[in-house]
């Protein structure tokens, strides 16, 4: 089943069909341990919706939570990374996180720099190379436990990063930064490894660019990504938690304002985003 938060309230989708359900406040729906249990006694409360569509009716599934990202999970992220911080010496960081004990965690966005499915995101002003990361998003709940998955689009400025490591704050967090949606898959059960991640991106009305990756490419579970986002931390209202990109355009490709991203996770759905600058 997933969750779909809109203008009207929230609404369900269960075996092909669309229910608005009773309770509106998304950060309560999302503090729940056993939502698959819940969300059916409420749908059978429910009114049914005549007509949905996620592309013109849903709103970036986001309440009061902080978006994380973790990185450098995928060794094709590994691979571009190194190369693009060569010649700024910092190349080395990113073969030793990958094989480290501890994976690369960064805070992404609050919930007013995160982009709905069909909204737009955004490219920066002040860089000249600009990817898309496509990656699967755990959605966590107060206690740390996994309630369900949505697709996150970690925008990144690929030359403010590769110029200095210490630059990643702002070649990833600036306003329209992240998209997440279209909805929340609820599953307390992890998707099967051979998920397919595609992310095709569009320019006047040719495919630009497509790639495509497996989720058991992965390196890191996604239970040992969320033990060490909780260590020593807490999160009131749960979380989103990007698990990093496997897919890299070459690096002559970099995104102009009106491109459309389309990211889609088959068991989730397509996350479909446009391009802006400035
Ligand atoms: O190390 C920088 C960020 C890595 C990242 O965002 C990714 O691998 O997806
Ligand atoms: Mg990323």
């Amino acid at each position: 089943m997933k969750l779909y938060k809109t203008r009207y309230g929230v609404v369900l989708e269960d075996s092909g069909m669309y229910y608005r359900l009773p309770e509106s406040d998304w950060d309560v729906l999302l503090d729940r341990a056993d939502h698959e249990a819940i969300l059916t006694g409420m749908s059978r409360h429910s009114t049914g919706v005549a007509y949905f569509n996620p592309v013109t009716d849903a709103l970036a599934p986001i309440g009061r939570q902080e978006v994380w990202a973790a990185g450098v999970t995928y060794f094709r992220s590994r691979t571009a990374r190194m190369e693009e911080a060569k010649t700024a010496g910092g190349g080395d960081f990113y073969q030793r996180v990958y094989d480290a004990p501890r994976p690369e965690l960064f805070f992404k966005a609050t919930p007013h720099r995160v982009a709905g499915n069909g909204g737009a995101v955004r490219i920066r002003t002040d860089s000249h190379w600009n990817v898309p990361e496509p990656e699967l998003t755990l959605v966590i709940n107060a206690l740390g436990q996994i309630i369900g998955y949505t697709i996150g689009n970690d925008m990144s400025s690929r030359d403010i990063e590769g110029e200095n490591p210490l630059y990643l704050p702002q070649a990833k967090v600036y306003s329209l930064s992240c998209a997440l949606g279209p909805a929340i898959l609820i599953s307390d059960k992890p998707l099967a490894p051979d998920t397919a991640i595609i992310m095709e991106i569009e320019r006047d009305g040719l495919t630009e660019f497509r790639g495509e990756t497996a989720l058991s490419n992965l390196k890191r579970s996604p239970e040992e990504l969320v033990e060490y986002l909780f260590r020593d931390n807490s999160f009131p209202y749960g979380c989103f938690l990007l698990t990093g990109t496997g897919i890299v355009p070459p690096d002559e490709f970099t995104l102009q304002e009106g491109d459309e991203i389309r990211i889609t996770i088959e068991p989730i759905g397509t996350l479909i985003n446009h391009v802006i600058a400035g």
